[in-house]
């Protein structure tokens, strides 16, 4: 019944949308309201079919969807090679601009596509893109029930369970701390523990929604849009000491300070170092050109942020795009001029680094194996296709390839700014090079039985 329902509505969205989209896809500078959500969204995707699809990850504590507007050439498919690249917002239901930002991205992707842009025709062709609006609809819906302009500071920051999101996902930065120190893995923290995670009652549907997305796509590069100040936030979150603040680097912190730099660059309120902090008593002193350490400003336990880079492949920085949470309407045009040429640029980020495939000698495909870089202690797998992705900033680097029974490859990249350098592994299985080694000693020794005449 339920089904049934949700296709009538479904369907009248798709027929109200149909009405209201405009053939220039005009992009209306208003707070999108849960089913208004779900209109703008089916507007873009009628506009725009063969690059657009929407899409849920599951259902929030009241039952409203997680919904994706997914952006590529092939809708609804990893392509082998391909990098896959997320938006997520609102997951604080009171910190709206984000969940505009991403509305309007998503008309404004699709409008430039159909005008023939060339940077976001490149970009939709070369990347797999999805927005996720909203993470907690429920408290969205709770902080913009409230009446008048001026939104409660806390009011729905948590979902309808009270939990905030982003002090609820598992805290693998405690592990990694722990790791560093007497040894152990230095990623996919979580590695089958996807029953662990469905069995833990302390983990909202939101949360749990999340952590299979993560699971499922070979994410690479991701951003979770905040508000209540305006930088751009790298991990780790949490303090190294568990101290409220201390610069905690990650072993890519090169390369999140690039990332970081890559969004507040293109802001020119974020970007402008003569910026008085949004609140009189606030303590900005982290924050340098645009960007922040997390931990540095001062640390969150059991955020996604940090929850991406140490369960999957995926690197996420934070955006805090507004010092007023839930702005009036009619500054949100004001936030969109400020944030386009930033989303974008960040988008393009993805397409760095080393990429490519793992195969063995016969050029299947190897998931799952392990590339390393030297000198970095963070490393990467393989996805289904034997492809990766591995961010880094400009250099020359030691990239190896290795898999259970197979040998390890190495090989020398020298990577610039972008576009990504393509480096392919072919990896010799353990029982081939056996194999190689006894041939190789049968025909010694048939060659010397001949000299010697035994
Ligand atoms: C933060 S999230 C981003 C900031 N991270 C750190 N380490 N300070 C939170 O969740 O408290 C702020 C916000 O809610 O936007
Ligand atoms: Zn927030």
């Amino acid at each position: 019944m339920k089904q049934l329902l949700s296709l009538v509505l479904f369907g009248a969205a798709v027929a109200a949308a149909a009405s209201a989209a405009g053939t220039d896809g005009e992009i209306s500078f208003e707070y999108h309201r849960y089913e208004e959500l779900r209109k703008a969204l089916v507007s873009v995707w009628l506009q725009c079919p063969t690059i657009t699809r929407i899409y849920t990850i599951g259902e929030s504590f009241e039952g409203r969807e997680l919904l994706v507007l997914e952006m590529s050439d092939n809708p609804g498919t990893h392509e082998p090679g391909e990098p896959e690249f997320k938006y997520i917002a609102n997951m604080h239901g009171n910190e709206a601009v984000g969940r505009e930002l991403l509305i309007y991205l998503a008309q404004y992707l699709c409008n430039q596509y159909q005008q023939g842009n060339e940077t976001i025709i490149d970009l939709v062709h070369n990347t797999r893109i999805h927005l996720m609006p909203s993470m907690n609809p429920d408290g969205f819906e709770k902080a913009a029930s409230q009446p008048g302009e001026i939104k409660d500071w806390f009011v729905g920051r948590s979902n309808a369970q009270g939990v905030d999101l982003n002090r609820n996902f598992p805290d693998l930065d405690r592990i990694i701390y722990i790791n560093e120190r007497e040894g152990g893995a230095n990623n996919h923290l979580l590695q089958n523990m996807k029953k662990a995670v469905d069995e833990n009652t302390k983990l909202a549907p939101e949360t749990k929604a999340v952590i299979h997305w993560i699971m499922d796509i070979p994410f690479v590069l991701s951003a979770n849009l905040h508000g209540g100040d305006v930088v751009a936030n790298y991990p780790y979150d949490e303090t190294r000491t568990g101290s409220t603040h201390e610069y905690s680097a990650s072993p890519d912190d090169v390369t999140f300070k690039s990332l970081a730099r890559s969004y507040s660059i293109y802001n020119p309120v974020m970007s402008d170092p003569h910026r008085a902090p949004c609140r009189k008593n606030d303590d900005d002193s982290s924050f340098k050109e645009g960007i922040t350490n997390g931990g540095a400003w001062y640390s969150v336990p059991g955020g996604m942020q940090d929850f991406n880079y140490l369960s999957s492949n995926c690197f996420e920085i934070t955006l805090e795009l507004s010092c007023d949470k839930f702005p009036s309407e009619d500054t949100l045009k004001v936030y969109w001029e400020q944030n386009r040429n930033s989303l974008v640029n960040y988008i393009e980020q993805v397409h760095r680094g080393v990429k490519g495939f793992v195969r063995d000698l016969q050029g299947n495909p190897i998931s799952n194996a392990t590339i390393s870089v030297e000198g970095i202690d963070h490393d990467m797998t393989t996805a289904k296709d034997g492809d990766y992705w591995r961010l880094l900033a400009p250099g020359n680097y030691k990239v190896a390839a290795t898999a259970p029974g197979y040998l390890t490859v190495i090989k020398k990249v020298a990577v610039p700014y972008s576009p990504a350098t393509r480096v392919d592994f072919e990896l010799e299985s353990l029982i081939e090079r056996k194999e190689e080694e006894r041939e190789e000693l049968m025909d010694w020794w048939k060659m010397m039985s001949e000299t010697l005449n035994f």
